[in-house]
């Protein structure tokens, strides 16, 4: 930790490095990675070959357009561990998030990687505000998800202290906030938002908690909810991001100054992308963000689609971090929706439905905001000879294809079977998603 910048800096020589002395560290660690994944991973090798690619190739940043992208789809095909470019003796840890399918998208750590990612959490818990002497409730869930165990190992690496609450039990969230005094707490932001309406609920001034700093990510969010959070708990609001298939929470992460968030690319290569012709945007353009893991040997990846658009900001922040900054998350370039923090696939949810006998795959799938939490309904189609059976089938068909899709997805969503043709449909690519949220 350094005193000489205005907020303390986790690694100052990796934060504040000059940008020269960054991109000859990341040419480096470019050329060891490409032989890397050359030499352990198949899937590469056969993709480097199949387009004439050698390794020794690559001898500037620039020449990274030659690589090949890696697609969500790509993770799945190799479901789960053929694109590992380790055995699984050195695996030390297996998360996973959701696929396009059913199936989980599967990501091994290694030791290294592990220390990689605490130390990216480290960075980012500091530039949010946490200190050593911090108190930080880790509302996020523990588990497969990458959040409850990501913001642990960094806030230990810190050296403060860490509540590994997980996710949900309000009352008890509120408790802890009064009586083990944390000052960081970290969740998704609706969830803050869900958690500051508990508190004025149960009478509780949220200026009399300890509270100061909020870590919130893995959903979008605007300014003007920031500005809601800020409004109602006595904190600073903080961005973070990442995904699961780069190492989890910890890609990027907004400082004191919130004004876009540093991207850790002394690990992770950012490129923006045009994601119809695949191609670099201008400098500062939207686009959709392209990462290269530079350092990663559980699952390396190469020009990762992570579908997030955003932008390189211009311009040099006063904190003092050289790390790049990208714009907040503006929204997705698939139709992947964020409900509740989980990552939910329309094409899952047909899975489902295509497999119930009583109701046709004419579906649409509405996303509300109630008091801050997310409701997802889905509206599907009865067949016709249901329609004219007693109310008490139709019930119990909703339950049906409620509990299915509970299986499917993890979470809880409302069915209204409607009659049939009530779906409206299009003459081009279906509707099949209204989000009534207002995020962007
Ligand atoms: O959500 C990791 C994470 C945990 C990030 C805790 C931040 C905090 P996944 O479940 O793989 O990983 O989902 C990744 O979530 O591609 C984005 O679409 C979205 N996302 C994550 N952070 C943000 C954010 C975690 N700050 C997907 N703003 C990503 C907007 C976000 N979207």
């Amino acid at each position: 930790m350094n005193k000489q910048f205005p907020y303390p800096i986790w690694n100052a020589e990796m934060e504040t490095m000059d940008l020269e002395t960054r991109k000859t560290l990341q040419l480096y660690r470019l050329k060891e990675l490409v032989w890397y994944v050359y030499d352990n991973v198949p899937f590469y090798k056969k993709k480097f070959d199949e387009m004439g690619v050698k390794p020794s190739e690559i001898k500037s940043l620039d020449d990274i357009l030659s690589l090949p992208f890696t697609l969500k789809t790509d993770l799945r095909d190799n479901y789960p561990y053929a694109m590992f470019a380790v055995p699984m003796d050195d695996i030390i840890r297996i998360h996973a998030s959701s696929g396009t399918t059913g199936k989980p998208t599967v990501v091994g750590y290694t030791q290294e990687d592990i220390d990689t990612w605490s130390e990216v959490m480290a960075r980012s818990l500091m530039s949010g505000g946490t200190t050593r002497k911090s108190i930080v409730q880790n509302a996020y869930g523990y588990g497969l998800f990458t959040g409850g165990l990501g913001v642990h190992y960094g806030t230990e690496l810190i050296g403060a202290s860490v509540i590994p609450v997980s996710g949900g039990n309000t009352a008890r969230q509120i408790l802890l906030l009064q009586d083990f005094g944390s000052d960081v707490m970290t969740c998704t932001p609706s969830y803050s938002l869900f958690l500051a309406e508990e508190i004025e609920k149960a009478g509780i001034d949220a200026s009399s908690l300890k509270l100061r700093y909020g870590i919130f990510g893995a959903e979008p969010w605007t300014e003007a909810m920031r500005g809601e959070i800020q409004k109602r708990l006595p904190i600073k609001a903080i961005n973070i991001y990442g995904l699961s298939e780069i190492i989890g929470p910890g890609v990027a992460n907004e400082c004191q100054c919130q004004n876009g968030l540093h991207i850790y690319d002394d690990h992770f290569f950012p490129e923006i992308i045009n994601p119809e012709t695949g191609e670099h945007v201008k400098d500062g353009e939207m686009g959709e963000l392209v990462i290269t893991t530079l350092t990663k040997k559980g699952i390396p990846l190469i020009r990762y689609r992570t579908r997030d658009l955003t932008r390189i900001l211009p311009g040099v922040c006063p904190c003092g971090r050289t790390h790049p900054r990208i714009d907040r998350i503006m929204g997705r370039s698939d139709d992947m929706l964020i409900i509740r923090g989980v990552n939910v696939f329309p094409s899952q949810i047909e899975e489902v439905l295509v497999k119930i006998e009583e109701v046709a795959p004419h579906y649409q799938l509405i996303v509300e905001r109630e008091h801050n939490l997310d409701v997802l309904t889905v509206m599907v189609e009865v067949n016709d000879k249901i329609f004219s059976d007693e109310i008490k089938g139709l019930e119990a068909i909703e339950k049906k294809v409620e509990h299915d899709i509970h299986q499917m997805i993890g979470i809880s969503v409302v069915v209204k079977l409607v009659e049939p043709r009530a779906v409206a449909r299009s003459e081009g690519k279906a509707k099949r998603v209204i989000d009534n949220r207002k995020l962007q």
